[in-house]
């Protein structure tokens, strides 16, 4: 039987949603006017003024708003409430110590656990359930925010954070736990160590897993789904937006519903910003339309992907989205980390090398490893064992610092990566996904 945590919402007719979305929209646009200075000057240089928007359908002329923009108004300029009624921030790992930081009021902070709790509804979940959450806590918003929905839907909520695998498996079994949340990787990691482990998927009693932050395929839904003997269920989100739970997965499995009575999507043309009609693939573009503290009006994710309002056995009418296809910018996720090249440069820079590397990605048993490797200078090259193995810890630590990962380091010797005439090709990522 499938469960809703919000029927009214998630199953509402199109008439009913759209007056829901028409109605705070206005609002939202009204406070954004009010209170955000730095894109009320963004409407004013597009020459829209709030009374120019009176429905979803005037969407179109409001004006983006892109990660430089949050680059730019770091951290405090796009702040929506006053800092007294701030609760919180999460945050991403951005370039050269520039993240963007996100805000919430109580608020705020209610209706992403809303959303999380919606999407654990969606897998099953009810107060009889033994959750884990084993995505990261802290700055990252996949332990929170599944933590959060978590308690909403009244598990038994065990907030274990990423990593210490074995413990993981001791938790999971002494506890009995029924439902597990993390990246697809690491489920697939959980999996395999079971395995060598010798458990078998029936000696644990896990029934469904809340997999998001990175991509992962069909094939790696159904080696997990049978290595854990579980239903795997996907769940998208992004830091700006709150977190994971911005869409989730049902149980025809076919695509992600959005919580679209506050988070409104478009797919634009990333290249024109034109408004695609659905089932054209695009960048995905989204519009808070509730949340006071971070309220980002048609920010683009940069995610490509394809919405649906195909009739769903579920149940649900809340628009679908495919699977992220991929991202229009040069961002990596590695583990469900977010990385970009230039954090990696840096850190070799910082260290005394030449921009002469390359970053490899690979997926090996299921795990995202980042192998960099990097030339030495003809200063440093030398046969010494013991000082090349300093330099690689140096190296190693440096990354683990900026990129919050364990990556590989391998010194090579000068002149033997190939120099590229035109635009360098630092990046090989040879995972099949
Ligand atoms: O990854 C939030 C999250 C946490 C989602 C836990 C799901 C579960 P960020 O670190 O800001 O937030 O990264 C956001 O990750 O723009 C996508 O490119 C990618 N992403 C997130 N979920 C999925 C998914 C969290 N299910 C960026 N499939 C997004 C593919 C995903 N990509």
């Amino acid at each position: 039987m499938e469960r809703f945590f919000h029927p009214e919402i998630e199953c509402a007719s199109r008439e009913e949603m759209t007056a829901i979305q028409n109605e705070k929209l206005l609002s939202q646009v009204k406070h954004v006017w009010e209170n955000v200075p730095y894109y009320r000057k963004k409407m004013e240089e597009k020459g829209v003024t709030p009374d120019d928007i009176k429905s979803i359908d005037d969407m179109y002329k409001l004006p983006f708003l892109s990660k430089a923009d949050l680059r730019e108004a770091y951290p405090y300029g796009l702040l929506g409430a006053p800092l007294k009624d701030c609760v919180r921030i999460h945050s991403t790992s951005g370039t050269t110590g520039k993240r963007v930081v996100a805000f919430y009021t109580q608020d705020d902070i209610d209706l992403w656990e809303d959303c999380c709790a919606r999407a654990l509804t969606a897998a099953g979940a009810t107060e009889e359930d033994v959750c884990q959450v084993s995505y990261g806590f802290g700055l990252f918003t996949g332990g929170a925010g599944l933590n959060g929905g978590s308690h909403k839907v009244g598990c038994l909520t065990i907030p274990m954070s990423s990593g210490n695998t074995e413990r993981q498996i001791m938790f999971l079994r002494d506890l009995s736990a029924t439902i597990i949340c993390c990246t697809p990787s690491y489920a697939a990691y959980l999996g395999e160590s079971m395995k060598e482990m010798g458990l078998t998927p029936d000696q644990i009693p896990l029934k469904a897993g809340i997999f998001g932050a990175e991509a992962w395929s069909e094939e790696m839904r159904h080696s997990i789904e049978e290595t854990l003997g579980i239903k795997a269920y996907d769940i998208y989100g992004l830091t700006e937006l709150s977190g994971p739970g911005v869409s989730f997965e049902c149980s025809e499995q076919t695509g992600m519903h959005i919580n679209e009575d506050h988070f409104l999507a478009e797919i634009i043309d990333p290249d024109t910003g034109e408004v695609l009609p659905e089932g054209t693939e695009g960048e995905l573009v989204f519009t808070s339309l509730d949340k006071k503290a971070f309220p980002l009006l048609r920010y683009r994710t940069k995610d490509i992907c394809v919405l649906s309002r195909k009739k769903c056995s579920c149940g649900r009418t809340l628009i679908k989205m495919a699977k992220p296809r991929g991202r229009s910018d040069d961002m990596l996720i590695i583990r469900g980390v977010n990385v970009f090249p230039s954090q990696i440069e840096t850190v070799l820079l910082n260290n005394g090398y030449q921009a002469n590397y390359q970053i490899i990605i690979d997926r090996i048993n299921n795990t995202d490893t980042l192998d960099v490797q990097v030339e030495m200078t003809p200063e440093m090259f030398t046969d010494d064992i013991g000082e090349i193995t300093a330099r690689q810890k140096a190296l190693v630590d440096g990354l683990k610092s900026m990129l919050g990962l364990k990556a590989k380091v391998t010194l090579v010797a000068p002149k033997s990566i190939t120099r590229s005439e035109g635009k360098a090709v630092r990046v090989i990522d040879r995972r099949k996904i």
